[in-house]
């Protein structure tokens, strides 16, 4: 039998948007329709003289589905995706943790044993509960008053009761730009120094970035090549400032030797390969270390004015199923690859309007797909700006491939959090 749930989801150590989107993904295997709130921040709210390192954010977030397990069953899942995610069994009531699941409401039962309390007990007061689950379902009742929550949230007065410091969504997935270049054609010079290169790292995690790439070279149409030797110097101290960085680190280089080093000595999630012809022996090292993959399609890098693809989905297409091939066979999973059809290499700006508004058939097997629009100049064919001022333009076409790509590379993280969070909240509203 289908039992209708509430889950609670809340997270205040590490990579917080990381455990609400696994502990998501994990429960989707035994909630079934799920539907999500938009990511919250809220002030930790903390038991009496509890110690000041417990006072750090959390993000919030409540999810709806059906389920056929009985309520002590999805309390045991629930609490093994805890666990799974770094939660301690043993661990000090209302203090800091990766992931925290609580079921809030099952169907309209009532119970209260020693494992088990439902409702949940924290609907009495915390007005970031109602402000969520009203969200989701309008007509939701509160057992406790029987009003729904919706109209609880209604009665908080807006800038005093609304309990959000900031938003967030967990998909699509933002990866932030750090360009370690003194020419980039966005950001170039603005982060060679090494602290505030880290400083911009550390800025683009809280706001919401889930990956961070780092370049050591511009791909700008017209840059100087640099050479490995140079390239790896540059990237060289910068790695060895991030080493316990809580998200997962890029690394956007074409160099085999480069990727060889930095494998060897630092944390790199990601290989970010915008030539898609990175030798093989390396990409095997890296699949074995458990590497993401991304492949940008280009004709040149950087690109060479007027060398444009002819037929362009035609050749996207050979291309992707091409790198899909090569890729597994050196050992990556599908779901390790991450394409990216080269927004400004090698297409023209009408073709990359037509390669925006069908960007479903980059799609192949279970591999994810990668934008980077941000502030390209393609978007010059609209109003012609200097790059810092192309945000508007690149956050309308963020919103656009919304629920069709798995991730965005962009230079404003904060700024994407908060359009997507927002066009999450008034399209899942009510
Ligand atoms: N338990 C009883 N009822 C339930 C239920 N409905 N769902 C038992 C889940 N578990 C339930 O929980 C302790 C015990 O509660 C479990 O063994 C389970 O059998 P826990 O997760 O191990 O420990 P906890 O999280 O410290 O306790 P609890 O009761 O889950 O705390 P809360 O209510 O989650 O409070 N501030 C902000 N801004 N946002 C937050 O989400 N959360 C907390 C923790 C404190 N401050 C916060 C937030
Ligand atoms: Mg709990």
């Amino acid at each position: 039998m289908r039992h209708s749930v509430y889950i609670a989801f809340g997270s205040n150590v590490g990579d917080r948007l990381h455990y609400l989107r696994e502990s998501l993904e994990n429960i989707k295997s035994f909630v079934k329709d799920v539907s999500t709130s938009v990511v919250i921040e809220t002030e930790a709210i903390l038991p009496e003289n509890a110690p000041e390192a417990w006072d750090k954010p959390y993000l919030n977030m409540v999810a709806h589905g059906d389920t056929d397990l009985e309520p002590e069953a999805l309390l045991n899942r629930l609490q093994a995706i805890e666990q799974a995610l770094g939660r301690e069994r043993e661990h000090p009531f209302w203090g800091p943790r990766t992931i925290d699941l609580d079921i809030l409401l099952y169907d309209d039962l009532r119970v209260s044993t020693e494992r088990l309390t439902l409702p949940h007990i924290g609907l009495k007061d915390r007005e970031f509960l109602w402000h969520l689950l009203g969200s989701i379902r309008s007509d939701l009742k509160d057992p406790f008053t029987s009003q729904t929550f919706a109209s609880k949230a209604w009665g908080c007065q807006q800038g005093s009761g609304v309990p959000a410091k900031r938003s967030f969504v967990l998909y699509p997935q933002l990866m932030g730009i750090v360009n370690l270049t003194p020419d980039s054609f966005s950001d170039g010079g603005l982060w060679l120094d090494h602290e505030r290169g880290v400083w911009h790292c550390c800025q683009l995690v809280k706001d919401g970035a889930s990956v961070v790439d780092l370049g050591a070279q511009s791909t700008r149409p017209g840059a100087s090549v640099l050479r490995e030797e140079a390239e790896w110097k540059r990237l060289e101290t910068f790695l060895g400032c991030l080493q316990s960085f809580p998200v997962p680190i890029s690394l956007d280089t074409y160099y085999p030797n480069v990727v060889k080093k930095a494998l060897e000595r630092y944390p790199i999630a990601w290989i970010n390969d915008v030539t898609g012809r990175l030798d093989g022996d390396i990409l095997r090292e890296a699949a074995q270390a458990g590497c993401k993959i991304c492949v940008m399609h280009s004709l040149s890098v950087p690109p060479v004015h007027n060398e444009v693809v002819e037929d362009l989905w035609q050749t996207l297409e050979v291309w992707g199923r091409q790198q899909l091939d090569r890729l597994t066979h050196l050992g990556f999973a599908e779901e390790n690859i991450v394409l990216d059809p080269g927004i400004g290499f090698g297409k023209t700006s009408f073709q990359i309007g037509i390669l925006l508004r069908t960007i479903e058939r980059m799609h192949f097997g279970k591999c994810s797909v990668l934008v980077g629009h941000s502030r390209k100049s393609f978007l010059n064919n609209l109003e012609p700006k200097p790059a810092v001022e192309r945000d508007k333009e690149t956050l309308a076409i963020s919103q656009y491939l919304n629920h069709k790509v798995e991730y965005l590379r962009v230079h404003n993280v904060r700024d994407h959090q908060r359009v997507l969070s927002a066009q999450h909240w008034i399209e899942n509203a009510y």
